[in-house]
């Protein structure tokens, strides 16, 4: 199957063994006879399960879905699993920091910076701690974007007060992410600064140029929480954690007596040729599709808007025949993201949008226009409201009341599979499952 990865989140125990010790004597009917009821139980079992797949671009949220997967049916994560998360989040805000600066000096605000700096000096305002906004770039900028620093930066731990620091360094996260969650640590200070000044506020406002993950603001306003020796990541930190998927990952959930394998694959261009070897047997499919992604382009391909392409991944999806007896759910993901970047960002100003033509700053309308989008890339009009979500995965009420919901839609629809199936054989007209999908209340 090509899966890699993860450990499961539940232990499911894999369909009993002869045993070890039982040694299966050749010619024996009885022990045959085992063998034969054991395959057709194993068999049984493997067409009993439902098998999820969640499939959409990069950064759309997957990975943040399966990991509410595991927050509402798996087990705890362990302090190994925590400490990995907590290097993560801190190499996180340093990736988002370099972006922040890099695109500060290209909107030509050090001015700007300069002037705020000088102000807050006059007006004995801000930040006093140890430095100005502008003394806070420039470290930044020499230590994290440029490299220009001649002095080495001063020892993480100096800062900790002889403390052990809780999350320390974790192989699992990789050598570039401890680099710089070290370099976090010799730095954050000068983030915390930097970030609360007014020129980063409108930095920010124009993120869009530079692919900031938006609910990393989160870390950004939390900078001395995550610096502290004692800092252990909350499941938020865990949840919002940027980890790029790059083979596909299985988890295991044993829910109500049904077993549930759910698939997590990487979105990027570059990671999609791998999906083709999950597409076997698929029950359900979730595409996820980041709404508020229509004013950006592709990390991996700077020219192509991230909803075009989403739209175009989820045309070939739903006109794969792979996915031709499976049922497609679609989550429009990131509504949080969208409803605050609905007020700035106009849709009709991004070009491939220009047919947009509710009103400005309307959520609602916003999102019905992009819900006909996706349901324009259909050949037939076999995709029933009661398929789409509007998300928000990082929310886990959210998400705990959108896949009790998912599950159930697919449990039903595989058990009128089944009876469709018994009735096409007892030559019988039932109820087709596209039109059993059309009783279901619309998307909430
Ligand atoms: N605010 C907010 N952030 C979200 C939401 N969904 C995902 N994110 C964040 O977006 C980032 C990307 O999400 P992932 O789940 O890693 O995306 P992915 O689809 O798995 O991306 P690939 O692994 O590259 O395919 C993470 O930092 C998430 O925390 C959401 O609904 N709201
Ligand atoms: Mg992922």
């Amino acid at each position: 199957m090509g899966c890699g990865g993860s450990a499961p989140a539940e232990a499911v125990s894999a369909p009993a063994s002869n045993g070890a010790g039982n040694a299966i004597k050749a010619g024996s009917a009885y022990e045959s006879r085992n063998i034969d009821q054991e395959m057709e139980r194993a068999k049984a079992e493997e067409e009993g399960k439902i098998k999820m797949l969640l499939l959409g671009a990069g950064e759309s949220g997957k990975s943040t879905i399966f990991k509410q997967m595991r927050l509402l049916y798996g087990t705890e994560r362990s302090d190994d699993d925590l400490r990995m998360y907590g290097v993560v989040a801190r190499s996180n805000i340093v990736v988002a920091v370099r972006k922040l600066c890099s695109h500060l000096r290209n909107l030509g605000l050090e001015e700007e910076l300069d002037r705020e700096s000088r102000e807050n000096e006059e007006l004995e305002e801000g930040d006093h701690s140890s430095m100005t906004c502008r003394q806070a770039y420039d470290e930044l900028m020499a230590y994290l974007v440029d490299n220009t620093a001649t002095a080495s930066a001063q020892d993480p731990m100096a800062d900790m007060g002889g403390k052990k620091d809780w999350v320390g360094q974790s192989p699992r996260a990789g050598l570039a992410a401890n680099n710089d969650a070290k370099q976090f640590l010799a730095h954050h200070e000068s983030i915390r600064i930097l970030w609360q000044s007014n020129t980063m506020k409108q930095v920010w406002a124009k993120r869009s140029a530079v692919n900031i993950i938006d609910s990393h603001k989160d870390y950004l306003n939390d900078i001395s929480r995550i610096a502290s020796p004692d800092y252990r990541p909350t499941t938020q930190d865990v949840l919002i954690a940027r980890v790029r998927t790059t083979q596909v990952v299985m988890e295991k959930y044993r829910i109500d007596n049904i077993d549930f394998e759910m698939y997590d694959v990487g979105g990027q261009r570059s990671e999609r040729r791998k999906w083709i070897d999950c597409f076997d047997q698929v029950t359900a499919v979730i595409f996820v599709a980041a709404l508020s992604e229509y004013d950006q382009t592709l990390a991996e391909a700077k020219r192509t808007n991230r909803m075009v392409e989403a739209l175009e991944l989820f045309r070939s999806v739903c006109n794969n025949r792979a996915f031709s007896n499976t049922s497609i759910m679609l989550f429009l993901n990131k509504k949080d993201i969208f409803a605050e970047k609905i007020l700035y960002s106009d849709i009709a100003a991004q070009r491939p949008f220009c047919d947009y033509a509710g009103p400005t700053k309307d959520f609602d309308h916003g999102i019905l226009y992009f819900i006909q989008k996706f349901k324009d890339c259909l050949i037939d009009d076999d995709f029933n409201d009661s398929f789409i979500h509007v998300t928000c995965a990082t929310d886990t009420n959210n998400m705990e009341f959108v896949l009790d919901s998912t599950r159930t839609i697919i449990m039903t629809d595989v058990r009128h599979a089944c009876l469709y199936f018994l009735n096409f054989f007892a030559t019988e007209t039932t109820i087709l499952i596209s039109e059993f999908k059309k009783v279901w209340l619309p998307w909430c």
